[in-house]
């Protein structure tokens, strides 16, 4: 069975966790990371140099890191898995397009506003950073905002692995206690992606 190293409070463990159960896939997870630790032992340190989770592990040893990497991987090799990925040249690079930029743009300000509002004691919290990031992100999730006008998922009428690199953080987005501008094809996105049971049960789950 396919082995999941990482702790369930991890966004981009949960990226792998909700795609999972979209394609029924079974898996065995092990908690690591956090304060589960594992990850700087040099077991998990051979499969994954970077001290980071998630890492998969196949049957046959082979181990694969990289949540996105991890998403792709998975839809080539589990049946279901080219509906959420699609084969032909400009539709597949528009998906990982919209990977790329969850990684390169959203992740940094969306990490930063995740961090001083749940990991950090109130006391300690740089609410002048957390506001530079608040105003960097609202800016992305605007483009997002736009390339959703018309379409109910980011590739198209689709659901796709963008939306799970996304859907992540726009949970955390609608849900920190932080101001947002209305924006309408976002929240009607994030809305239909609360639709779906397996994004209810990995994602919108108290953050920690
Ligand atoms: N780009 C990597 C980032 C991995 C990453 O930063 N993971 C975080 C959790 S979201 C982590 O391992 N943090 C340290 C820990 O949990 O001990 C990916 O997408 O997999």
């Amino acid at each position: 069975m396919l082995k999941i190293w990482g702790r369930t409070s991890s966004s981009n463990v949960m990226k792998v966790l909700w795609l999972c159960d979209e394609l029924g896939v079974a898996y065995e997870r092990i908690d690591a990371g956090g304060a589960f630790g594992r990850t700087r032992d040099p077991d998990y340190l051979a499969k994954n140099p970077n001290a980071l989770v998630p890492t998969i592990e196949e049957e046959d040893g082979y181990t694969l890191w990289e949540s996105n990497s991890i998403l792709r991987y998975l839809c080539n090799t589990r049946p279901g898995g080219a509906a959420l990925y699609p084969s032909a040249p400009r539709e597949r690079a528009d998906v990982e397009r919209w990977m790329d930029w969850q990684l390169s743009r959203v992740n940094g300000p969306m990490t930063t506003i995740f961090f001083t509002y749940v990991r950090t004691p109130e006391k300690d919290r740089d609410l002048a950073a957390a506001a530079k990031a608040r105003d960097a992100a609202e800016e992305l999730w605007r483009i997002l905002d736009a390339q959703l006008a018309g379409r109910d998922f980011i590739a198209g009428s689709a659901f796709t692995i963008a939306d799970i690199a996304l859907g992540i953080q726009a949970y955390r987005w609608f849900n920190l206690p932080i101001e947002r501008a209305d924006l309408a094809n976002l929240r009607g996105w994030y809305e239909r992606l609360g639709q779906r049971p397996a994004y209810r049960k990995h994602v919108m789950v108290p953050m920690s």
